[in-house]
């Protein structure tokens, strides 16, 4: 029986684990991490609703080395608040559909169209994973040249906070990466301070915005940087994936519609949760469907699991656009039913700025795919954060 998350046959498919945990009552134990397991949608949307009780500890520990200090996760009352209203600021409103759109716009279509211009190529190593880190540098007004070299310390970086098991080594390089970034940072931070433009390094420099320290203007940045980038190229993968697959109507439909276009955005986010696990911490002994979870565990909720929920979801594993409505802007916002973006004090702020940039990116793609076919297996891999290794693909 599969009793952990790390048991190799979870690695290749965690649904049936999933489901199996699911189906038994209370939550479930796992051994080798020693962590709960939360996987039913209730109590997952219940224990992240209850900041208190469950709070964002782990991440002192898993994300704080790389990114030279706290989060936006870490943080509660004004100081998260004011915080968060900087970087607001810079991802939504009139700057994001009339500053972000058209720059997201070309450089898809730009990428997508080297990427097209082989018989036979990767959607994601030559254009969603370029795609990911160009969109979110674009943000933060830091220039292309620099791409190569951030994407190799932002690697590093993921490789630290996502991985569950890690060597002395692997922690030692990857901090090392954080540390090169920091480095890389700095002179750009200062370079903003005395010429601010509209961009959100810019923004987070501003001293209206609670005269934050280089430090904590680094940790913010780095925070954005992983945070927009790594669940982008895994959304678009899937999507693309499910329109192929899915049949010559899909494929039409998702290029003269761009309400099915969202939906399809959507369900993909829930059917393949780019961020598949949240790891929270028990401050005091709680009782959690029916299970007495002690003071100081760590509890990871599975929000690809709850994403499953036959009890939540009608056919949960099937790929189902209409059941998000007709193409509105709820499944991106704190009021979704899925819990892609999270849910309560921490719903991710990212989530209106995902939206504008996926049915932007999406809709150049979608008017390629009837001219496209799949040319060999989708692979996935990764357990705290999950996506495609690769979608092969070439043209009809
Ligand atoms: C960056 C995991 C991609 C966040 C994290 C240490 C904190 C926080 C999340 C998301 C997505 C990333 N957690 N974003 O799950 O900022």
């Amino acid at each position: 029986m599969t009793t952990s998350l790390l048991d190799p046959e979870v690695m290749v498919d965690p649904y049936p684990f999933y489901r199996e945990i699911q189906h038994t009552p209370g939550i479930h134990h796992d051994p080798r991490l020693n962590a709960w397991l939360i996987s039913r949608y209730d109590a997952v949307r219940s224990a992240l609703s209850q900041d208190t009780l469950f709070t964002t500890a782990p991440l002192a520990t898993r994300a704080e080395p790389v990114m030279r200090g706290r989060v936006l996760a870490q943080m509660t009352g004004s100081e998260h608040a004011l915080k968060m209203a900087a970087i607001m600021k810079g991802i939504s409103g009139r700057i994001l559909t009339e500053r972000y759109a058209p720059l997201i716009e070309k450089l898809a279509t730009r990428l997508l169209n080297d990427a097209m211009s082989q018989d036979h190529f990767d959607l994601v190593t030559d254009f969603g994973r370029r795609f990911a880190v160009l969109a979110t540098l674009t943000i933060l007004g830091i220039d292309e040249e620099y791409a190569q070299q951030i994407r190799g310390w932002h690697d590093g970086i993921t490789h630290y906070v996502t991985s569950l098991v890690s060597t002395e080594d692997e922690r030692r390089h990857d901090i090392a990466c954080s540390e090169h970034l920091e480095q890389f940072l700095l002179p750009f931070i200062h370079e903003r301070r005395h010429h601010p433009d509209t961009d959100l390094l810019s923004l987070l420099c501003q001293t209206s915005n609670g005269g934050m320290t280089d430090s904590e203007v680094v940790a913010l940045a780095i925070n954005i940087l992983l945070a927009a980038t790594e669940p982008s190229d895994k959304t678009l993968t899937y999507l693309t994936y499910h329109l192929l697959t899915h049949g010559p109507d899909a494929t039409a439909s998702a290029h003269q519609d761009q309400a099915y276009l969202q939906d399809c955005i959507a369900e993909t986010l829930r059917l393949h949760s780019p961020v598949q696990l949240i790891p929270r911490q028990t401050a005091q002994d709680t009782i959690l469907d029916g299970t007495l979870i002690p003071a100081g565990e760590t509890v990871f909720c599975l929000i690809g699991a709850a994403n499953r929920d036959a009890a939540v979801f009608d056919h949960p594993t099937e790929f189902r656009p209409h059941r998000h409505g007709s193409g509105g802007a709820r499944p991106f916002t704190a009021a979704a039913h899925h819990l892609a973006f999270g849910h309560g004090l921490h719903f991710c702020i990212g989530a209106a700025f995902a939206r504008m940039q996926l049915t932007t990116a999406a809709a150049v793609l979608a008017a390629h795919l009837p001219h496209l076919r799949l040319d060999g297996n989708l692979a996935e891999s990764g357990l705290y954060t999950r996506g495609p290794i690769t979608l092969p693909l070439s043209h009809r």
